[in-house]
């Protein structure tokens, strides 16, 4: 390396460190020190290694970089800026304030090369893990010999936080059995975190946990060391059986003569003083704010476009020739990219036959995940352990594996945060990703769930025993509040379907559904399977709720159930009916879909005049007011449950027909209703218009 080769770089490097501390300080809000201390390791990647074009942010065939340490997020705007992305200074200079595309923390749906929403620490680290499993498959699916169009390796850039978080632990627990090759975490050790030094909580060997993981560790002992660094990397990138961790010792705030080394660097602006003190130090003009040396323009910003550009056309070319040999392949590729699904995807997909004794939504799920599975060839997934239970399996594959890249069935392991997060970087990867486990445990998902909802990620949660009605393994494994925990996250569709024809329509929502996350409630226990020739199609799911079974006129009372509870108003409003109650009973399936329709649909379907409303839902009530108003009752279970068997739940917590009739008779009475008169629904000339089932 010549001497004129090291002043660009520390030039570069030390633009990318004063914007970073001329952005928060003048948002006076933000992290500076992250962005001092792993400015170089940052510099070396983007300028030496990472292939990517900023002409075209989502080339397909990009490496990604993900900042998991999101708090350093000036950082990764500072990079982006000067490696040429649609990111202005003005935009820098507008870091976290109103509608800035700088937010607080990195967001994806914002700027076009930010990967992926970080923030919530261990995230991207783990989601990083999704996204060098897509890598592989789609290279294992794509690639043909001589046409390798898929050949993109993953970075992820990561803190003592996002280790001492759990969730990346399991993520590399999982890669390193994986042997992801293709993964590389650059570890920011700079042994402070917020409270001080990591001393205080964290103190284990981190090389020999994920030497222990099965990962290929390195470290280098200087952060300002660009030599090591390019070492580091260049190793990193060769092996190819493992996925690497580059243990980075930094020095947080490197500069500040008053702040460098401790925690006062992590998270306030260092001052208009420090400032100064730090850009002395640097060899910059302190007076300078916001500068961008033309040299740096020269080397760094116009060096990656002209590196980015000439990638693209190289794989541009590739990809023709890809085109020519294999054409129905690279058709499917470019379905694929544009987020759209195979011709014929939602065609032949099972139709349950009505009967009584019904089936599980576990299991109609199960099939109809089945149809698409085989339709779709980029649906991929797997389930924590439980695969047996939530039966979500792609039919005719494998389990993907460090031999078998081919497979596209997933075993998580028990790791049910690992795979939420793993799960949307197969959505960022552009596979329709699934994952499964029991209900009680969306709480173990919970953060990367938000992720999704967030990012406008399509991935699809299934969790199954999604009530008390799992019986005898008891509180422990009874969901109670997670529906109405779930459905205050803005941005995912929680859909609970009522029997196995709804949940047919359920996926052809999720299926269709490209900009937000659905979590499907399903059933341990049969359900009937409604006679759809009497009761109204199940394609009303797709409106989020629908008019089920009704009487002729307006109705005096509605019952409103979902899941496996719809079949208890079914049979409730049939009894009302007899009695000579007008009954409407209404299928909600998705409040939030429901929400989305237009005022005109949801009043038809809950009329407001009409105010004698019954929930019925095995879960916490809350919520369920904005439904049945404030005359309305809601039957559901605010405690936690029990174990026995079904039956004798159902009694203790009034599940029943008899106890939603008995509600709803004693609701009409209150509202001035005519019921439990004893006239006959004939002699009133209304009736239900559905069979019992
Ligand atoms: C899940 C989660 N918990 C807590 C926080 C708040 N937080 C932000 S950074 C940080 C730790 C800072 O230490 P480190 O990760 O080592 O970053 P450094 O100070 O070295 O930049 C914490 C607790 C968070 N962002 N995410
Ligand atoms: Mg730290």
């Amino acid at each position: 390396m010549n001497d004129t080769n090291r002043l660009i770089d520390l030039l570069c490097i030390n633009t990318i460190r004063t914007l970073s501390m001329d952005g928060v300080q003048k948002a006076n809000s933000g992290h500076p020190g992250a962005p001092m201390g792993m400015a170089p390791a940052c510099y070396v990647l983007w300028d030496r290694f990472l292939r990517h074009n900023p002409a075209d942010p989502s080339f397909a065939n990009r490496d990604r970089f993900v900042l998991s340490m999101g708090h350093a997020s000036m950082l990764l705007y500072s990079t982006l800026h000067l490696a040429g992305y649609e990111l202005t200074l003005d935009d820098i200079k507008s870091f976290r304030q109103l509608h800035s595309k700088c937010a607080g923390h990195p967001e994806s749906t914002l700027i076009p090369g930010v990967e992926m929403t970080t923030g919530p620490l261990g995230q991207g680290a783990s989601t990083s893990v999704g996204m060098a499993i897509a890598e592989r498959w789609l290279a294992s699916y794509f690639n043909r010999p001589g046409h390798e169009i898929v050949d993109y390796s993953v970075f992820a850039q990561c803190s003592d936080g996002d280790f001492m978080e759990g969730v990346s632990s399991e993520a590399a627990s999982l890669a390193g059995h994986l042997g992801l090759g293709n993964l590389t975490w650059i570890y920011d050790n700079n042994s402070i975190s917020i409270d001080g030094s990591t001393e205080i909580a964290y103190t284990e060997d981190v090389a020999g946990r994920f030497k222990a993981y099965g990962w290929h560790v390195q470290r280098v002992h200087d952060a300002n060391n660009v030599d090591a660094l390019h070492a580091a990397y260049e190793a990193a990138i060769g092996e190819k059986k493992r996925p690497s961790l580059v243990m980075v010792d930094s020095q947080i705030g490197f500069g500040s003569p008053n702040r460098a080394g401790t925690p006062k660097a992590h998270g306030e602006p260092l001052g208009a003083d420090e400032i100064r003190l730090a850009k002395q130090a640097y060899g910059w003009d302190p007076d300078k704010q916001f500068y961008v040396p033309e040299e740096v323009t020269a080397h760094m910003t116009q060096g990656a476009k002209r590196r980015g550009g000439t990638l693209q056309a190289d794989w541009d070319k590739r990809f023709n020739a890809y085109t020519e040999a294999h054409p129905d392949l690279a058709a499917q590729w470019r379905t694929m990219q544009r987020g759209e699904l195979p011709k014929g995807w939602d065609e032949g997909w099972p139709v349950f036959d009505a009967g009584a004794k019904g089936v599980a939504t576990r299991v109609s799920g199960g099939q109809v995940l089945e149809a698409i599975a085989q339709r779709v060839p980029w649906v991929m997934g797997g389930s924590a352990d439980l695969v047996a239970s939530t039966r979500t399996k792609v039919p005719d594959s494998e389990y993907f594996s460090k031999e078998n890249h081919d497979g596209r069935n997933i075993a998580f392991g028990v790791r049910e945060h690992g795979m939420a997060a793993i799960m949307n970087g197969l959505a960022l990867s552009k596979i329709r990703p699934f994952g499964s486990s029991f209900m009680t445990f969306t709480d173990y998902c919970r953060p990367s769930i938000r992720i999704a909802a967030l990012s406008n990620l399509p991935s699809t949660f299934i969790f199954t025993h999604d009530s008390i009605c799992l019986g005898e393994d008891g509180p422990t494994h009874q969901p109670i509040e997670h529906l109405a925990s779930l459905r205050a996250m803005p941005n995912l569709d929680v859909i609970r379907p009522g029997d196995a024809n709804e949940v047919v329509y359920a996926w052809r929502h999720i299926m269709g559904t490209m900009d937000r996350p659905a979590l499907m409630a399903l059933t341990r226990q049969n359900v009937p399977t409604f006679d759809r020739k009497k009761f109204k199609s199940a394609e009303g799911v797709l409106r989020g709720a629908y008019v089920l079974a009704d009487c002729t006129g307006v109705p005096e009372i509605i019952l409103i159930g979902t899941g496996s509870e719809l079949s208890l108003c079914v049979e409730a409003g049939a009894k009302l009916a007899a009695e000579g109650a007008k009954v409407r009973v209404v299928s909600m399936p998705c409040w939030e879909l429901f929400e989305r329709q237009e005022a005109a649909y949801r009043d038809s379907v809950l009329p407001p005049e009409v105010t004698a409303r019954v929930s019925v839902e095995a879960g916490s009530t809350m919520g369920w007011s904005r439904w049945v108003g404030s005359e309305g009752v809601s039957i559901g279970i605010d405690r936690f449950g029990e174990s026995a068997p079904l039956k004798d739940l159902l009694d203790e917590f009034g599940f029943t027909s008899e106890n939603v009739t008995r509600v709803a008779q004693s609701l009409l009475k209150k509202t001035g209703g005519e019921r439990g008169n004893g006239k006959s629904a004939k002699s009133r000339g209304t009736g239900i218009e559905c069979a019992t089932l």
